[in-house]
């Protein structure tokens, strides 16, 4: 298996975020291999961790000043085992393939532990939304769609939304293919609610990630109320695992962006979320400016190059980590668990290093990894393919209470598989080992595809 890991990053040497996902995964499932030798003669590692198709492509577009501007577009498709490939697409200038690498290859596993039929994959462009008009937005996508739309349709590859993408991109994405091909189907998730958008996807992501932190509290006889919560990024996912943790007695005190973070001791309530919401969505602003509404709040410039980040050194209980990847390295964790954390549900993917992750298990504290914990937007984003392809809308009651379901179900997934292999309470195992076995086992009825 090291003979793997080397050869993957041999061939592929500077998709560090790649190497670490597959690294972690890899780990897991060598009891499940040992259990297995079918699994090594039909050389399923190679084969998982080597996309099925690669689209690269060059997005050119106007900016408003008549400049033209040309970024780069990705769409990996990685595995169609269990169904068509499923997964957002991110816009950020960090953007490059061995970050939608990483992304596509967590998606394979996360998507397969939702109990839904979907593939994975992810794509985005290294553009920056940041700062741009509306109107340089849309031509944007409209390029960047006028590529990809030969690549996707609704039984073959839905995208949706991730970093940089919520629902102003989707509806751009979508007129644009919708143009050209002629067809009004569910070739995109997170649409908007009037044109065929599910109840609960903006909310989803965030809830679920709650709901699974909830869960794990539970089976140490827990629950959220009370409990004092550091959550990062303000973007979708940070906004609605505020909102859940509001509605269940939780008190959240940070949320960041880029640029910093924000510390507001008497803990965001409604009504500060709201300001937060429209400043965010609506305003584009930064976090910074919750300072002008609530000058009590603490703001603290964070800068990057920074060997740690000030925003997990508070006290508290539980952390959601909901902005990037690595956003937790040793150092925060080692503060965090100093600081009385003994939760961590990740909202975003991959947000903590391998150190980190380390040190969570190895102080037995309550540790959600991202494709379990944050399962719940793609989870939604089966939903609405679901209904689209009936040509019907549920209420919210229920699509919220599948998306509980599903949680919950994810969660026991995790505890029983982890329970099969000796690793009791270590969600890291269950998640990796119960995703993976389910592919693999569709790619072996399959034949070699
Ligand atoms: P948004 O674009 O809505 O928000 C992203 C937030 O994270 C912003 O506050 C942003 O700050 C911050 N952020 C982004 N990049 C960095 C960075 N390099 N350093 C510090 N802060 C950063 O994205 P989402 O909320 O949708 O996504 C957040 C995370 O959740 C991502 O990891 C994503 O992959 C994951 N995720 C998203 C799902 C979804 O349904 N949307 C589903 C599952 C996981 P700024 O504005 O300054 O860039
Ligand atoms: O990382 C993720 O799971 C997402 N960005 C959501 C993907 C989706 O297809 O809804």
């Amino acid at each position: 298996m090291e003979q793997i890991v080397e050869m993957i990053q041999a061939r592929d040497p500077e998709q560090y975020e790649f190497h670490q996902a597959v690294e972690e995964v890899i780990e897991s499932v060598k009891p499940v291999l040992d259990r297995n030798p079918e699994y090594r003669q039909q050389a399923v590692l190679e084969r998982i961790t080597e996309p099925e198709r690669v689209v690269m492509f060059r997005v050119p577009w106007m900016a408003d000043n008549g400049q033209v501007q040309v970024n780069r577009g990705f769409r990996v498709e990685m595995n169609s085992a269990i169904g068509p490939y499923k997964g957002g697409l991110r816009f950020h200038p960090s953007v490059n393939l061995g970050i939608i690498k990483f992304l596509a290859f967590e998606q394979v596993f996360k998507n397969s532990l939702t109990t839904l039929a979907m593939g994975g994959g992810k794509g985005g462009s290294d553009f920056d939304p940041k700062g741009k008009s509306d109107m340089e937005v849309m031509r944007f996508c409209q390029s960047f769609m006028s590529e990809l739309y030969r690549h996707i349709g609704p039984n073959t590859d839905v995208p949706a939304g991730d970093i940089g993408v919520g629902a102003r991109e989707i509806g751009y994405l979508f007129g644009m293919y919708k143009k050209l091909k002629n067809e009004f189907t569910g070739v995109l998730t997170g649409k908007s609610l009037n044109w065929g958008g599910s109840l609960i996807r903006p909310e989803a992501t965030g809830y679920g990630v709650v709901y699974f932190a909830a869960e794990m509290l539970a089976t140490r006889g827990e629950s959220l109320e009370g409990k004092t919560c550091l959550v990062s990024g303000s973007g979708n996912v940070a906004q609605f695992t505020t909102e859940k943790i509001i509605d269940l007695g939780g008190r959240v005190v940070t949320l960041s962006d880029s640029s910093g973070y924000i510390y507001d001791e008497q803990g965001i309530d409604r009504e500060k979320l709201d300001f937060v919401m429209d400043l965010k969505n609506i305003r584009r602003g930064r976090i910074s400016d919750y300072l002008n509404a609530y000058p009590h709040a603490v703001y603290t410039a964070v800068d990057p190059a920074l060997d740690h980040n000030p925003l997990w050194d508070h006290r508290a209980d539980c952390a959601f980590p909901a902005a990037t990847q690595n956003e937790i390295n040793d150092k925060d964790a080692a503060k965090l668990l100093a600081n009385g954390v003994y939760l961590v549900s990740e909202g975003a993917n991959m947000p903590s290093t391998p150190e980190a992750v380390d040190l969570f298990i190895d102080n037995k504290i309550l540790y959600g990894p991202g494709k379990a914990a944050n399962a719940g937007g793609v989870a939604v984003s089966g939903l609405e393919m679901a209904q689209n392809s009936m040509r019907l809308a549920w209420p919210r009651e229920e699509v919220d209470s599948r998306l509980k379901h599903i949680m919950e179900s994810i969660h026991r997934t995790c505890i029983d598989a982890a329970g099969s292999y000796g690793a009791d309470g270590n969600y890291v195992i269950g998640a990796n080992i119960a995703g993976f076995i389910k592919v693999v086992n569709a790619m072996l009825d399959q034949g070699l595809v």
